[in-house]
């Protein structure tokens, strides 16, 4: 193997490897008054979950706000691991004095694969998320 066979074979090797991530959709929230929340996408692990990307937003009056955030790729989950556990997490006020979560299932997302998107609503009265 010539040098520029083996630096396109090693090129396509370090690029196959990264996992680019984005996640959107809208969270609702009837309230009087202000509402906030905090959405993270996380990535699952036994220990403790690696965050990827947030995203946090008020708002008052506005019943339905869009989200749209982008994390920084992704390149490995440990030894002997071929996929990624990718979760979204809600923190948020709507409707309530104390603060409440909302954790979707996670996603097993395939290493190999160059970009995963996930779409997903949140309903933060019934505290629930629906795939778009
Ligand atoms: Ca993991
Ligand atoms: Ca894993």
């Amino acid at each position: 193997m010539n040098f520029s066979i083996l630096l396109l074979v090693s090129l396509a090797v370090s690029v196959s490897s990264i996992t680019n991530f984005d996640f959107s959709g809208t969270v609702k929230c009837e309230a009087l008054g202000r509402w906030c929340f905090t959405i993270r996408a996380i990535e699952v692990d036994p220990i403790s979950n690696d965050g990827l990307v947030k995203y946090e937003k008020c708002s008052v009056g506005d019943k339905l706000v869009k989200y749209a955030m982008v994390a920084t790729p992704e390149d490995n989950d440990g030894l002997l691991d071929n996929t990624f556990e990718i979760a979204l997490e809600v923190r948020h006020n709507c409707s309530t004095s104390s603060e409440k979560t909302i954790t979707t299932d996670y996603v097993n997302v395939p290493m190999d694969r160059a970009a995963y998107s996930m779409a997903m609503n949140f309903d933060l009265n019934t505290n629930t998320a629906l795939p778009q």
